[in-house]
Formats: structure tokens, C-alpha cells, sequence
């Protein structure tokens, strides 16, 4: 639990940052006045007018059409644009490793200055990336990671484990019918409130992006590690049912629908902000009693959640779910990159680079550390919306 304090810090600056902004920014951001991006349209990386794309720091998410990418994009974008760089946005259309191998292909021939991405999956990169790193663009991974090989540092939202323990957690705390019981205090509460529980198994579901994406199956994988406690044995499945709906509205709510019609499980996790808001409207409007928790932007999930103190957060069908401050994690992500081209930061263990202050976050340093076969840097700490402060962030996120 050593990082809750900073998701307290998190909780004040998006306050902060509700009362500047005023008006929500999970609109498209791609189109930045000024600047080079060109939206979130599945366009081919050559730009239609001509204009070239050399020395553009590219910024590529799984796919379009999905807020937490532009969302993202937005700090990428604002925190290398205060610095004098040219950004865009280039994510296709489909939610695939080939079609980002496609339109990475076509960014490296027009040397851009840096590719910075969230990807679909951890194989079949190698040969694009092998090619970008010959002509010197540097890669930086943030949200899904690249291929240690070949990029610089991957940018983790926050620790792996820590948002494994806490779904699990949320989620049978959840299926009791238990209130967020507040920072730090979902274990100690479930290590409590578990032994007094005499019903059947709790079966957990989760309704993922697609089954290839690098980040989700990090995330599965704490899941499971956090259900081999031994608070949970005899009291809560050790086996996850798992569902894909490949970041896909559509194809989400057709998973949702089979969890409804299976009536197998109590509580579906869903780790993806699409995934939950297909299953939120898919049990809302069925009336299923599955209840759901994940990882959602407040915008998305508000008809779907309590919205006030005063609501009872068990007539909503996700009383709680979670995330971290996507805007920021994008500026860290630009940062990296920046630091990557101009500041000869290589991502080396131990190495670190300086990010200058970026709305109302200070100016801080941060530092690689080992993560799997390579580097990462820490953007930040999970961070939970129920219905004490839901109504301050559907603004913001
Ligand atoms: C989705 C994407 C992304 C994930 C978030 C929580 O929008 O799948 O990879 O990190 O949700």
C-alpha cells in the first residue's frame, strides 16, 4: 500500500486541475491548433497535404476512438509543444499489431523524430523497430509495452501488482456489497469481513481488451498472483473467467452480453475504460446482478456509478472502479521521449531525466528501473472513483 499517499496527492491536483479546466477533456485533442497532429482518423501516416512529417514526435495508440489514448495524447502534446517540438497523433483504425506495423513503417521512411506508443501485442514489432532504431529514432513504450529490445524505457502507469491487488480486492469487496472502505484499507477490510462470509465460491470475471495486449495481461496475471492469498481460499475462485473484447465497443458489450447469459460469475473486472463502459451499459440495461468494477474514465462511467455522498453505491451497477491521471501519464511519456532526443537520457537503469512542471504537478526527476528484460519509469499510483468523489472528476477525466 506504499502508494497511497501520492493517490491522495493525485486526488488534490485533479481537484485543482477540475476547477481550471472547468469542462471535460475527453473530447479528440488530436486536432491541435498550430501544431501537426492530425486527429484520431485512421489517416495513412504520410500526410494527405504534403506536409512532412520529418522531425515530428509521433504519438501512436492501440487504436482510434478510444478517450484514454487521447486522453493521453493531450499531455503528450501539451507537455512537448511548451518545449518547441512538433507532435502528432497516428493510431489506426484497427486495434492490431499489423496495422500499427503498417503506419510505424511509413513513419520511420519520413523520419520522424521519435515514435512514442501504447502497443497491441509483444511480438511482431522487431523488424519495424529494428528498422527505426538503424535511423536513430528512439521508441518509448507507455500504457502497453514495446519490446525491451528495442525501445528506450516503457512508462508504467503505476506498480503492476498494485493494480492487480486492488481490482481483486474492489471486486469481492464489491460482491460482499462493502462501501469503499477508503485508502489502504481494502485488504485489511476484505482479511475482516471474508472469514464471516459462508456463501458459495465468489467467481470473478474479466471482460479484457484482446487477448495479445501486453499491459491487460500484465494486469490478469497480479490478478491471479493476489487471488493465491490465503484470505481468499475456499472463499473466492482462484480461476478468473476470462473474456475479450478487443478494446471494441461492439464487440465488448457482445462479451458483457455472455457473462449476463452465462450468470456464472458475481463481479466482472474489466481493465480496460472501453471494456467497462460496454459492460456497464450491457448490465444496466439488463438488469442483471452482476456487478462490475475496472479500470473506466469518470466521464464514461458516470451513468453506470454512484454520483453523489448521498447515493446508495449498490443501486449503481459499478459502485467503485479505478484509474490514474491519464494526462499526466502522457506528459511523463513525453517527457521520456524529449529527454530521449535532446538530454541523452538512455533509459538505462539508474539513469533519470528531468520533467519540468506540467499544470499542477512540480517539476520532478525520474528514474529507470528494471522492469521485466528492460527499463521503465513510475508515472504514477491507481487511483479510486466512487461516490464520495466521483461528481470532481467527470470533468476532468
Ligand atoms: C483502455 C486501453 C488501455 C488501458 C486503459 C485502462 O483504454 O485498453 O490500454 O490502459 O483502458
Amino acid at each position: 500500500m506504499k502508494n497511497w499517499k501520492k493517490l491522495v496527492a493525485l486526488g488534490l491536483s485533479a481537484m485543482m486541475l477540475a476547477s481550471m479546466v472547468g469542462c471535460s477533456t475527453t473530447e479528440s485533442t488530436g486536432g491541435a491548433e498550430g501544431g501537426s497532429a492530425e486527429g484520431e482518423e485512421a489517416a495513412p501516416a504520410a500526410s494527405g497535404d504534403g506536409e512532412s512529417m520529418e522531425g515530428t514526435h509521433v504519438f501512436m495508440f492501440k487504436s482510434t476512438g478510444n478517450s484514454f489514448g487521447d486522453l493521453m495524447f493531450e499531455g503528450f502534446e501539451e507537455y512537448m509543444e511548451a518545449k518547441g517540438e512538433k507532435t502528432a497523433y497516428k493510431s489506426p483504425a484497427e486495434t492490431t499489431v499489423q496495422a500499427q506495423v503498417n503506419m510505424l513503417d511509413e513513419l520511420i521512411t519520413q523520419n520522424v523524430a521519435s515514435i512514442t506508443i501504447s502497443t497491441n501485442g509483444d511480438a511482431g514489432y522487431d523488424e519495424v523497430f529494428k528498422r527505426a532504431q538503424e535511423k536513430g529514432i528512439p521508441i518509448v513504450s507507455v500504457d502497453s509495452e514495446a519490446n525491451p529490445e528495442y525501445r528506450i524505457c516503457h512508462t508504467n502507469q503505476a506498480e503492476t501488482a498494485d493494480i492487480g491487488s486492488y481490482l481483486v480486492q474492489a471486486a469481492v469487496l464489491i460482491t460482499l456489497g462493502i462501501d469503499y472502505p477508503g485508502d489502504g484499507k481494502m485488504e485489511d477490510t476484505l482479511k475482516e469481513e471474508l472469514p464471516n462470509y459462508s456463501g458459495d465460491e465468489i467467481k470473478l470475471g474479466v471482460l479484457s481488451a484482446s487477448i495479445d495486449t501486453p499491459v491487460q495481461n500484465s494486469w490478469i496475471a497480479a490478478m491471479e498472483e493476489e487471488l493465491t492469498k490465503d484470505f481468499y481460499a475456499g472463499k473466492v475462485s482462484p480461476e478468473l473467467d476470462k473474456k475479450y473484447g478487443n478494446d471494441d465497443l461492439t464487440e465488448s458489450t457482445t462479451q458483457a452480453n455472455a457473462f449476463i447469459a452465462e450468470n456464472s460469475v458475481d463481479c466482472i473486472i474489466s481493465p480496460t475504460t472501453v471494456g467497462i463502459a460496454a459492460a456497464g451499459q450491457a448490465l444496466k440495461s439488463s438488469n442483471s446482478e452482476i456487478m462490475l468494477t475496472g479500470l473506466g474514465l469518470p466521464s464514461e462511467m458516470q451513468s453506470f456509478m454512484p454520483g453523489s455522498a448521498d447515493d446508495d453505491a449498490f443501486e449503481s451497477v459499478c459502485p467503485y472502479m479505478m484509474l490514474w491521471d491519464v494526462i499526466h501519464l502522457g506528459a511523463v511519456a513525453g517527457a521520456a521521449t524529449y529527454a530521449a532526443v535532446n538530454d541523452g537520457f538512455d533509459g538505462a537503469a539508474g539513469s533519470s531525466f528531468e520533467m519540468d512542471a506540467f499544470r499542477d504537478y512540480e517539476a520532478e526527476s525520474y528514474e529507470a528501473y528494471e522492469s521485466g528484460d528492460g527499463t521503465a519509469v513510475l508515472a504514477g499510483t491507481p487511483y479510486i472513483f466512487y461516490k464520495d468523489n466521483m461528481a470532481e472528476w467527470i470533468g476532468v477525466l
